[in-house]
């Protein structure tokens, strides 16, 4: 175990190094409230993050649970806080049982039938070739088991495929290695999301190779809608108690969904071998209130210059329109 823990730290410290500028740029500018953008801008892969002025632009300060939203270090599954997580989180433990049963089933007759037919015990073996009935019975139990669990298996895998009605649209690209979002129904704001160092993470609080610098936001209870595309190679977004993973191919447009029915901090990680630093692009959704999230959005409209006008909702456009008159015909057209 401690050889283990020091093989991750002595990786954490050589992506430390590698990541150095990138990270260093960061945490300047998220600690000097003062310094100016011009500084940050000639490396960092996207202004909008390594620009941030004020705390709360990168998160709204919910603390991580050791309990939920991270690895637990054993081999269950994570507690799930989305319902079709939960579903699928109970299909597997079904699936477990089952196998479980029919392994010992199976184990247990291959012993009695060793002991039972042994040649000590059967010095003039049967000559039987062929029962009809036992035979039917070993080919249509399988076949009704298989039955019973591919209906509810395909029930799963078409209910993640098939989103309700998105309440919150989500961009996510993966580049070689980092994740970059952006909120297009919120006017397009974006930033990247870049690993803090194991010290980082340790200050703030975090996981280390979990923490970002920037974290997903998103309202509680909402429908969210993940658009996953890369600019490189292939990666994969992945944030196991939502129960989601989706591939992010370069030139592709993938889309995944989770509604996430609990708040909280909730870590996953680059799922998809994409190079040298494929274990340290982790990702950092946070799930806040409704109005937290609007206080969040609104930080980051302000820090990217986007007029309020440029609301999700129609209705919203709509309203805004008579107080901001040359940003209402754009929200129309969009619409
Ligand atoms: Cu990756």
């Amino acid at each position: 175990m401690r050889g283990i823990n020091s093989r991750f730290r002595a990786l954490a410290v050589a992506a430390a190094l590698t990541l150095g500028t990138v990270q260093a740029q960061a945490q300047e500018a998220a600690t000097d409230a003062a310094a100016p953008a011009a500084a940050t801008v000639e490396q960092a892969p996207s202004v909008d993050a390594a620009a941030t002025p004020a705390v709360n632009l990168a998160n709204m300060g919910t603390r991580p649970d050791a309990g939920i939203g991270q690895p637990q270090g054993g081999w269950q599954i994570q507690p799930q806080v989305t319902a079709l997580g939960q579903r699928g989180s109970d299909f597997n433990t079904a699936l477990l049982l089952i196998m479980g049963v029919i392994t010992a089933l199976v184990f247990g007759l291959l012993i009695w039938a060793m002991f039972r037919f042994r040649r000590s015990a059967n010095p003039v073996p049967s000559k039987t070739t062929h029962n009809v009935f036992i035979e039917v019975v070993w080919t249509l139990v399988p076949v009704l088991v298989l039955v019973a669990i591919a209906i509810p298996s395909f029930k799963l895998l078409a209910s993640q495929y098939d989103p309700p009605k998105a309440d919150l649209t989500i961009k996510a690209t993966g580049h070689q290695w980092y994740w970059s979002y952006e909120y297009p129904d919120q006017g397009s704001f974006g930033f990247d999301a870049v690993m803090l160092s194991a010290e980082e993470a340790e200050k703030a609080g975090e996981p280390k190779l979990l923490a970002t610098d920037n974290r997903v936001v998103v309202p509680v209870g909402s429908v969210v809608k993940v658009l996953v595309t890369a600019s490189d190679v292939i990666h994969s977004w992945a944030v196991p108690a939502f129960w989601v993973k989706m591939d992010a191919v370069p030139g592709r447009m993938n889309e995944t969904w989770f509604k996430a029915d609990r708040e909280g901090l909730y870590y996953g990680q680059c799922s998809e071998l994409c190079g040298t630093k494929h274990g340290f692009m982790p990702i950092a959704v946070e799930v806040v209130s409704k109005d937290k999230f609007d206080i969040w959005v609104a930080a980051r409209q302000t820090d990217a210059g986007i007029e309020v006008a440029a609301a999700p909702a129609a209705a919203d456009a709509a309203a805004a329109a008579p107080a901001v008159p040359e940003a209402a015909p754009a929200a129309a057209e969009t619409l």
